[in-house]
């Protein structure tokens, strides 16, 4: 039947605005966010039914829990959410300005080095060189190849960057004068708060961690490295919330059916952001040694302080959402909550990530308290956390805009759509229980980043706990598997998308009323770079010279790996995985193009 690859051909063409060959770049690098997510949610569940002595890891082929963790946290935390942010903020960034991005060379590249860093990590863990979690603490000294690929998959969110300014220059040729369109102006800062972010981390690995593991350099400063790390740390969150804000704020009021409340709000609340996130990270390092307590003081102000826009956001989206729900008829009040299109899996699971946020928000308040920290730092308290923040207000929202993104990226029709509500729910209900258990252990004194079911000071008030993790754990689990059907029933399916467009909302207080300075990126990049050299300037001048005695540590492997063959080993699987790719893709290309004619001839 001819009908079902035409209209598909024409669909690309109404509503969108980027060439083939930056769409497709934009497709697989979200394709390889999946990726990370189905595999690194698998392992969650392992970690989850591990807490009622139900030990998996040898079935699933893994050398134990903390190789399983590195692979979690690394393709969770950092695979899937930069692969959906470069996706989707290169997207964001085309319908903002309505042109093409300034470079395909860059989109193109963006994918291939996140591939090549995910491929060279993940030769690292899978070989059992590399279990030193997604935080990748010195001392402990992974394989090169590791520390290589986290500065590949760094590398792609700047090359993302560098483009999406490219094209904001070629816009502002093109419309001189004009007010920057506030969906580009939101996607661009983002990235711009992420470049100043990930400087810690690119220095981390570039100065430090890479050299001492390729041999060039003996020893380390460990606690220096921690304060890199954590540098990139804590803004990498905002990284990760950004992309979703994005859709909070511009997309969501428009699936309502109503409108966003304000551009200068808006555009408010992205300039406190990138402003407000870098110089924070000291809150992650309250109990550490050797950093001043007024410094520490310091960052616990400017992260109060970044509280700030998230309760705009809170209820900025409240009142957007309930006037949505009023005119649609609703009454009364919480009459209007049953009147929002619920029906709407895209809706449905990406107001469920919000309502889970509001409590992933409450509970990091917790986290950021100078005194209030210390009694649930490095419990299973912070899992219990940020499963509610990232694990949920962020992956379940990538799953319903999924929902209308992957229709729009294929031109295949959503398949499944009740599979795809029942998903969103379950996965709410499975994390609220699973954090019920993550959170109250934490509270009875369970640590994190153990294996409890296999840990002999075990005790016996956890097992409520326990259980709670494993269960939330596996609904969890069940609903990433329905979001796996529907999203590999949408690219198999031969039904032709019928509603294919990128929702944004109208605002209710446009442009014209929003001060000119709020439109000022370079302005407020500026102010960004100051307080980080304010809030960390001093630090690093108490602290010089570096401290460099710690040798290198495997504390997960019995000594003896990281031998000659290992890395030949290591060179050929890369190029075998990047290779395969190229061809792979060529081939499929080729097939396309060849049926294509077959069609129209
Ligand atoms: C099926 C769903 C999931 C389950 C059952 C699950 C389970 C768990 C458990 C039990 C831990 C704690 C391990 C420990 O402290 O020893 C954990 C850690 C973690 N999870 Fe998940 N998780 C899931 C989904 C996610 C998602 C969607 C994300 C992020 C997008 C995520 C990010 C993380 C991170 C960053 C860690 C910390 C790793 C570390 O401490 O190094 N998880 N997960
Ligand atoms: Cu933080």
């Amino acid at each position: 039947m001819s009908a079902t690859t035409i209209p598909v051909a024409m669909a690309f063409d109404r509503g969108a605005s980027e060439p083939a060959a930056q769409r497709w770049a934009i497709r697989w690098q979200l394709y390889l966010g999946f990726i990370g997510l189905a595999l690194g949610g698998l392992i969650g569940l392992l970690q989850a039914i591990e807490r009622i002595d139900i030990d998996w890891y040898d079935e699933a082929g893994l050398a134990g829990y903390y190789q399983g963790l590195t692979l979690h946290g690394v393709l969770l935390a950092l695979v899937f959410t930069f692969t959906f942010g470069n996706a989707f903020l290169s997207l964001t960034t085309i319908r903002g300005f309505g042109r093409p991005l300034a470079s395909t060379a860059l989109v193109q590249g963006a994918f291939w080095t996140a591939l090549g860093g995910v491929a060279l990590a993940s030769y690292a863990i899978l070989s059992n060189q590399a279990s030193v979690l997604f935080t990748f603490y010195s001392p402990m000294k992974a394989h090169a190849t590791f520390y290589l690929g986290a500065v590949f998959l760094v590398l792609s969110t700047w090359l993302t960057s560098a483009n999406q300014l490219l094209t904001l220059r070629a816009w502002k040729r093109e419309h001189p004068g004009e007010r920057t369109p506030l969906l580009a102006f939101v996607s661009i800062a983002t990235y711009l708060m992420w470049d100043l972010a990930s400087l810690g981390v690119a220095v981390e690995a570039v100065a430090f961690l890479l050299p001492w593991s390729l041999g060039w350099m003996e020893t380390i400063d460990p606690q220096f490295n921690r304060t890199l790390f954590w540098f990139t740390g804590h803004p990498i969150v905002y990284f990760w919330l950004l992309p979703i804000y994005v859709s909070w704020y511009l997309m969501v009021p428009r699936q309502l059916g109503g409108k966003l409340y304000s551009d200068g709000l808006t555009r408010l609340v992205f300039i406190l952001f990138l402003v407000l996130s870098v110089p924070t990270g000291l809150h992650h390092q309250y109990t550490d040694p050797g950093i001043p307590v007024w410094m520490k003081s310091i960052h616990l102000f400017t992260t109060f302080a970044v509280i700030f826009p998230s309760l705009i956001t809170a209820f900025t989206l409240m009142s957007v959402v309930e006037s949505a729900g009023r005119a649609r008829g609703g009454r009364g009040i919480i009459g209007w909550i049953r009147h929002l299109p619920w029906g709407d899996p895209s809706v449905s699971a990406q107001l469920l990530a919000m309502l889970v946020f509001l409590l992933g928000g409450a509970t990091g308040i917790i986290n950021a308290s100078y005194t209030v920290n210390k009694v649930v730092h490095n419990t299973s308290f912070i899992p219990g956390h940020f499963h509610l923040t990232v694990g949920t207000a962020v992956a379940l929202s990538v799953m319903g805009i999924s929902y209308w993104l992957v229709p729009y990226l294929t031109g295949h029709a959503l398949y499944g759509r009740r599979l795809a509500l029942a998903q969103g729910w379950l996965y709410a209900i499975g994390v609220l229980v699973f954090a019920r258990g993550q959170i109250a252990g934490g509270l009875n004194g369970m640590p994190r980043r153990t294996a409890i079911g296999a840990a002999t000071y075990e005790l016996s008030s956890w097992n409520l706990d326990n259980w709670l993790t494993a269960i939330g754990g596996i609904l969890m689990t069940i609903s990433g598997l329905l979001f796996f059907i529907v999203l590999i029933g949408t690219l198999l399916t031969r039904k032709p998308a019928t509603d294919v467009e990128i929702p944004v909302a109208e605002t209710r207080h446009g442009a014209s009323e929003t001060l000119p300075v709020l439109d000022r990126l370079g302005f407020w990049f500026g102010i960004a770079v100051l307080l980080v050299v304010l809030a960390y300037g001093p630090l690093f001048i108490a602290y010089l010279p570096l401290n460099r005695t710690s040798p290198g540590w495997n504390v997960w492997q019995v000594p003896g790996g990281g031998d000659a063959w290992v890395n030949v080993l290591a060179g050929v699987w890369l190029v075998l995985a990047i290779g395969g790719f190229v061809w792979f893709w060529r081939m499929l290309q080729s097939a396309v193009a060849e049926s294509r004619r077959s069609k129209l001839g």
